[in-house]
C-alpha cells in the first residue's frame, strides 16, 4: 500500500467549522456544525486522520428535534457501545442524539431545561469518567452576545424522561463555572470546551478569543472536577494554538478537539480559514495539526500544537503513524443515477416536505416552489458546499417556463442576501438567461441573453478566486459568456457575517405563485481548479 509522507490542510475543505472528533478502535467519527442548512451536522469517517468520508448526517429526519434546525458546535463521543451527539439547537437548547451505527439512523432528540431568560448554553460536551459519571461541559452566552462566556461543567444523568412530549435528561449537583478564558491575548470567550482524563488528570480544552482572527485554543486542568474554579491549574503555554499573528494563510485557528490514535500519538482537529484579499468565501474549514506533550517547569505535562513548528498549523505536515486508508472518492459529476441524493446536497432551512425534488431515470427533477432565492427561509435550491478557491460548476438542465414568473437555474453564494445567480425564465415570447447580482442593498440584473426557446440548456461556472463568470450554450462546450463579477466579495463571511460558508446549485421559482411546472437537470458537475 502506497504510504505518503505528508498531509495537506485543511482535511476536510469548505463550510466544516467546529469539529469534533472521538476514536473507536481504529476508526475515526467527525462532525461539524451545520447551521441552517439541512440536512444536518455532517458525519465523518476515516481510518488515517487525513482522508474523510461523509458517511450520514446526524440531523437527517423531519421531527427529530424541536424546531427548524440552526445547529451550531456539535461533540462526537462513543461510550458504551453508542455514538452519542450533543449540540446547540439555536437559539434554545442543548440536546443529544444516540446511534449504534454513526452513518445513522439517529435517535429523535433528548434535551436539557438549559435556558434561562438572559443566558443560553453553546458547544456542549460530553465526558464519561472511569466510574460511569457523566459530564457536561459548555458555556454560557447571553441572548445578545455582549458579556464574556463562562466553561462550566456538571454531571448529568442522560435517561430520558418523557416530559410533555419533549424527551429530557436531568443534571445532577451543582454546576461548577470554571473560567472565562485562559487570561493570555486579547478578549477571551471562553467556548467549545472539552474534557479529557490522561494520566489521572482532567484536562478542560477550551476555545477563546472569538471564532476569527483572535481565535485559539487553550488548557486548564485538576485532579479533581469538583474543585472550584481557583483550584484549576492554567496551562503556562496557553495558548496551545493560535494564528493570531497572522504569519499564516491560516487564520482564525480555533474550536478544536483531540484524540489519541491507537499508537499513543495526540492529535488536534480544529476550524480555520483560508483568506483570499482578507477575506474568505469557503466558510471555516476543518484542519489537523500534530500534538506533542511537555512537560512544564513544576513537572505538569500539556498537549502543545507543532511546538517544534513554532506552535503552528501547516497547510503540509507529516502523515500520522497511520496506514493511508483512501476513502471512495466522489466523482466530479454527478449523473444521479443512485436514485437517491447525494450526501454533499443540502437545503438551505428545513423543507416542510420533501416532495418537490424527485430523481427519475438518472435525472433531479425540481418543483418550482414559490419561495424566491432572495426569501429568508427554504426555496426550491439543492446546493453543495464550494470547497475550492478555484472551481468550474456545470449542469444541463431542461425548463419551459410557462408564465413570465417561472424561473430555474444555477445560483452561488453564502445566503439570500449575498449571491449570484443564472435563470432561464420568458418574460414575453422569447426565453432568456439573465444574470442577478444580489447584495444586501438589493438585486441587480448584471446580464441578460436571448436563448432559444423550448429547448434544454448547459449552463457553467468558473470561479477563480473572487472572480466568478458565467456562461451559457445549447450545445455542450459551445458556451456563450454570459458575464459575472471580477469581484464576488459579497459573499465573503466577512462582508455576508455569520458562521457559514459558500455554496452552489441548482434552483427553481415561481416567484410567489403556485406553479405544477417542474424542471429537470441531467448532471452536476463540481470540479476544483488547480486543487486549490
Ligand atoms: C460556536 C463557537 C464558535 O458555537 O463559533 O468558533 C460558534 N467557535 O464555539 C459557531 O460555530
Amino acid at each position: 500500500m502506497a504510504q505518503f509522507e505528508t498531509y495537506t490542510n485543511p482535511i476536510i475543505p469548505g463550510f466544516y467549522p467546529d469539529p469534533s472528533v472521538c476514536r473507536v478502535g481504529d476508526d475515526y467519527y467527525l462532525v461539524n456544525s451545520s447551521f441552517e442548512w439541512w440536512p444536518g451536522i455532517p458525519v465523518w469517517h476515516s481510518r488515517d486522520l487525513v482522508n474523510w468520508n461523509h458517511i450520514g448526517h446526524a440531523i437527517h429526519r423531519k421531527g427529530q428535534i424541536c424546531t427548524n434546525p440552526n445547529i451550531w458546535a456539535p461533540t462526537i463521543r462513543y461510550h458504551q457501545g453508542k455514538f452519542y451527539v450533543i449540540c446547540t439547537e439555536r437559539p434554545g437548547s442543548v440536546f443529544f442524539v444516540t446511534a449504534d451505527n454513526p452513518a445513522g439512523p439517529w435517535s429523535d432528540a433528548v434535551y436539557f431545561d438549559i435556558d434561562k431568560e438572559k443566558v443560553s448554553a453553546i458547544d456542549p460536551s460530553l465526558f464519561w469518567d472511569e466510574d460511569g459519571t457523566c459530564w457536561l461541559a459548555s458555556n454560557d452566552r447571553n441572548k445578545s452576545g455582549t458579556i464574556k462566556h463562562w466553561v462550566w461543567i456538571q454531571k448529568v444523568d442522560l435517561k430520558p424522561v418523557n416530559r410533555g412530549g419533549r424527551l429530557e435528561a436531568s443534571f445532577v449537583g451543582e454546576r461548577n463555572y470554571i473560567c472565562d478564558g485562559s487570561g493570555v491575548g486579547p478578549d477571551n470567550y471562553a467556548e467549545g470546551p472539552h474534557l479529557f482524563k490522561v494520566d489521572g488528570f482532567y484536562y478542560l480544552m477550551i476555545a477563546e478569543g472569538g471564532t476569527w482572527d483572535n481565535h485559539a485554543v487553550s488548557f486548564l486542568r485538576t485532579d479533581d472536577l469538583e474543585k472550584s474554579a481557583e483550584d484549576w491549574e492554567y496551562c503556562p503555554f496557553n495558548p496551545v494554538l493560535t494564528h493570531r499573528d497572522k504569519q499564516s494563510p491560516i487564520s482564525a485557528t480555533g474550536h478544536a478537539d483531540m484524540v489519541e490514535t491507537q499508537n499513543g500519538d495526540w492529535w488536534l482537529v480544529h476550524l480555520g480559514v483560508r483568506k483570499q484579499d482578507g477575506k474568505h468565501k469557503l466558510g471555516r474549514e476543518t484542519f489537523l495539526v500534530p500534538l506533542q506533550w511537555k512537560t512544564d517547569s513544576l513537572g505538569r505535562k500539556w498537549p502543545l500544537a507543532n511546538p517544534d513548528k513554532g506552535n503552528k498549523t501547516l497547510m503540509e505536515d507529516q502523515w500520522p503513524n497511520l496506514s493511508w486508508s483512501p476513502e471512495k472518492q466522489r466523482a466530479n459529476i454527478d449523473e444521479f443515477q443512485n436514485g437517491t441524493l447525494g450526501l454533499q446536497y443540502n437545503f438551505y432551512n428545513e423543507p416542510e416536505n420533501l416532495d418537490w425534488y424527485k430523481i427519475v431515470d438518472g435525472q433531479l427533477h425540481i418543483k418550482l416552489l414559490p419561495a424566491k432565492a432572495t426569501d429568508k427561509g427554504h426555496c426550491a435550491f439543492i446546493a453543495r458546499r464550494q470547497q475550492h478557491h478555484n472551481f468550474n460548476v456545470e449542469t444541463e438542465i431542461f425548463f419551459h417556463p410557462k408564465n413570465e414568473t417561472e424561473v430555474a437555474g444555477l445560483m452561488t453564494g453564502i445566503k439570500n442576501t449575498n449571491h449570484i445567480r443564472v435563470e432561464i425564465s420568458k418574460p414575453g415570447n422569447e426565453t432568456m438567461a439573465t444574470l442577478y447580482y444580489v447584495s444586501p442593498h438589493g438585486e441587480k440584473n448584471v446580464a441578460r441573453v436571448n436563448v432559444p426557446t423550448g429547448n434544454h440548456y448547459f449552463l457553467r461556472l468558473e470561479a477563480r478566486g473572487w472572480n466568478f463568470q458565467f456562461y451559457i450554450g445549447t450545445k455542450k462546450n459551445k458556451w456563450v459568456k454570459l458575464g459575472g463579477l471580477q469581484d464576488a466579495r459579497i459573499m465573503s463571511s466577512e462582508i455576508a457575517k455569520g458562521f457559514t460558508g459558500s455554496y452552489v446549485g441548482m434552483y427553481a421559482s415561481s416567484n410567489g405563485n403556485t406553479s405544477d411546472n417542474w424542471c429537470r437537470f441531467e448532471y452536476f458537475m463540481y470540479e476544483p481548479y488547480h486543487n486549490n
